[in-house]
């Protein structure tokens, strides 16, 4: 039995193309058996993320997925959110790292509800996870879900949590040219936020490059600029905030309405 995959080869295949991709020959078994792998991996992920994405839609629950690198600022943004969205809003906050409950300690010092997932050595979060944090949340509706993943500008971007959308958060002290760097990330998110504004003075960052690279490799991305740091730009990030809530309250209704209509249909 192969000791990486668990597979039924025998051991003597080669493996050389675990630690060096490409390097298999075509069709070598344990190539096609580590692809299998993956497909089953993701086909179960996005089987768990629809489960999800009805329970959310049942819910009425706007569930956004904020993704970026380390310390790009997404629990800052997320602490400066709650404090300033409207109060009536029910929310509530699931928080993604490898290690540490220190995130959710910033999120719960706002009075929000948060569930801290510790993904150990994996490098994102996947739907199953989520499904299990909801159990430990209370019973949220008509409100909006944050999710904070874990750290990491690639791998969260392959794994559907049933997210409404992924918003990719970049600060301007990691460098323009990201979105070329790191194009999954950047082609999956519906919104990209440009943290730490305030600190443009300081750094070489070309703001318009920066979009520009965005939007060459996702040109319906939608760009906000602000600082959680000093608030500038966050009117914008709550304004979005709520247009998307309307969508999706609209959304909602015209679902119901029609599950209605084709019930009187059937009187
Ligand atoms: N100057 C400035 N600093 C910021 C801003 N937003 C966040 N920071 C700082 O950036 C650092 C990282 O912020 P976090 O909110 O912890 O970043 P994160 O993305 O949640 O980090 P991980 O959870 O570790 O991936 C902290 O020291 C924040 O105070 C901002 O808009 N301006
Ligand atoms: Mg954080």
């Amino acid at each position: 039995m192969c000791g990486l995959c668990g597979c039924d080869h025998p051991r003597e295949h080669k493996h050389e193309h675990w630690t060096q991709p490409g390097a298999a020959p075509a069709g070598d078994a344990h190539e096609q058996c580590r692809l299998q792998v993956e497909l089953d991996l993701f086909s179960q992920n996005n089987r768990y993320a629809k489960t999800n994405r009805d329970d959310f839609e049942r819910r009425n629950l706007l569930v956004l997925n904020l993704v970026s690198s380390p310390g790009s600022g997404k629990t800052a943004l997320l602490v400066e959110t709650l404090r300033q969205q409207p109060a009536e809003w029910p929310v509530a906050v699931i928080e993604g790292d490898q290690q540490t409950h220190q995130d959710a300690d910033r999120i719960r010092a706002t009075g929000a509800e948060a569930v801290q997932i510790n993904t150990g050595t994996l490098c994102h979060l996947d739907a199953h996870m989520i499904g299990h944090a909801m159990e430990q949340l209370p019973d949220l509706h008509n409100g909006v879900l944050y999710i904070e993943n874990v750290g990491n500008l690639v791998c969260p971007a392959g794994f559907d949590l049933g997210e409404a959308a992924k918003v990719v958060i970049l600060s301007v002290t990691e460098g323009d040219d990201k979105p070329l760097k790191y194009p999954d990330m950047f082609h999956a998110a519906q919104l990209m936020v440009l943290n730490k504004i305030d600190l443009l003075p300081y750094v070489d960052f070309d703001v318009t490059a920066c979009i520009e690279y965005a939007r060459r490799i996702n040109p319906d991305i939608e760009v906000i600029q602000l600082s959680a740091r000093s608030g500038e730009g966050m009117v914008s990030w709550l304004g979005w905030l709520e247009q998307r809530q309307r969508g999706q309250l609209q959304a909602r209704i015209e679902q119901l309405e029609t599950e209605l209509q084709t019930l009187k249909a059937q009187l």
